[in-house]
């Protein structure tokens, strides 16, 4: 074979001159593209007996047959999907965000607890706004963020070979959804579903203004690249305070909020029934182990990790700090303030 390809491949400039006159090689299919540079395709130069035989033995070897692409459909369902897998584990999908937001850091947890290959790509908070829808605020309203992916600058989005997505679109955006699509592909380990436990929703529903006034002016000081550019800032102070928040205001009532938090999350602490074995023994919601309820939970606590010198119950500690690291989720308790 190796010395077949070398004769022709040497030859090749006569083969290309030769008119076929017969076709003798093997049927292959339609399409062939062979993957060698300057390499003769012997279906277009046939007639010669090296040719012929070295048609043969590409035929033989399965080579320059058209490679399996995300899409296509072999007639086996568990087929397409270890080559879609494989596809991944090759090309990691994108997971497009903020480093500093708790849908983002849903998505990001659960496909990283499930095994998926993925890489994180964040943006700066502003990019992507329209200056003239926001009173001046934002920038690159086109081309900024993951606008060119959905059309609109909401994050997360999820984009990839084989990723669904709806038309005209480029990404998978909805943080849940992203979440349960990985749930659905993921090949090395399973996450269980939401249970809609109503403690649970009450709790986040609870904790919502007090924790949002602890986060917002803190969020906006940290190295992340969301807020690297000073017009990150400034469209989230303005997006913020345009719906009626006051940042100094809420810095000033950081002890009152501090002791407003401390119940909430010793009552958060009750709530933790379980703990993984599969994840290094993690406490988790639900007896049986990591849920997508973990998912609602865990980002809240991670954006309170901003706040300096806030207290959490012992196990609410380990609760965040071993499910952000089952992720390789960084908290923010170095950049705290
Ligand atoms: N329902 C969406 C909500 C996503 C969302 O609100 N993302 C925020 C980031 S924290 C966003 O992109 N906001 C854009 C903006 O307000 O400019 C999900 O779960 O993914």
């Amino acid at each position: 074979m190796a010395l077949l390809l070398a004769v022709a491949a040497g030859s090749s400039a006569a083969f290309l001159h030769a008119a076929p006159t017969r076709r003798t090689t093997p049927h292959r299919g339609a399409v062939v593209r062979l993957q060698v540079d300057d390499f003769v395709d012997p279906d277009l130069v046939s007639g010669t007996f090296v040719v012929d035989e070295l048609a043969a033995t590409w035929a033989r070897a399965g080579k320059g047959r058209q490679l399996w692409k995300p899409g296509d459909k072999t007639d086996s369902a568990a087929l397409d999907y270890k080559l879609l897998y494989t596809t991944w584990k090759l090309n990691p999908l994108v997971l497009h965000g903020y480093e500093h937001c708790p849908f983002c850091t849903r998505a990001r947890l659960v496909l990283a607890w499930v095994g998926m290959p993925f890489v994180c790509r964040f943006y700066g908070y502003g990019a992507g706004a329209d200056p003239v829808k926001c009173e001046g605020f934002g920038y690159d309203p086109v081309e900024g963020g993951v606008v060119p992916l959905i059309g609109s600058k909401v994050c997360p989005v999820l984009s990839g070979a084989g990723v669904p997505v709806r038309e005209g679109q480029l990404g998978l955006p909805e943080s849940l959804e992203i979440c349960s699509f990985a749930a659905g592909v993921a090949k090395d380990r399973r996450i269980a579903p939401a249970t809609g436990r109503k403690d649970i929703d009450e709790w986040l529903n609870r904790v919502k203004p007090t924790r949002e006034a602890l986060e917002r002016p803190r969020l906006l000081r940290m190295a992340v690249p969301d807020f690297a550019d000073q017009r990150d800032v400034a469209y989230a102070r303005w997006k913020h305070t345009r719906s009626g928040f006051d940042f100094d205001a809420a810095e000033k009532a950081t002890p009152k909020l501090l002791a407003e938090l401390a119940p909430l999350l010793d009552e958060l602490g009750t709530m933790l029934r379980g703990r993984d074995p599969a994840h290094g023994s993690m406490p988790t919601l639900n007896l049986w182990g990591l849920s997508i309820d973990d998912s609602l939970v865990l980002p809240v606590l991670r954006s309170l990790t901003c706040v300096k010198g806030l207290e959490m119950p012992p196990l609410v500690r380990e609760y965040v700090e071993t499910g952000c690291a089952r992720a390789g989720v960084p908290l923010f308790t170095e950049m705290a303030s």
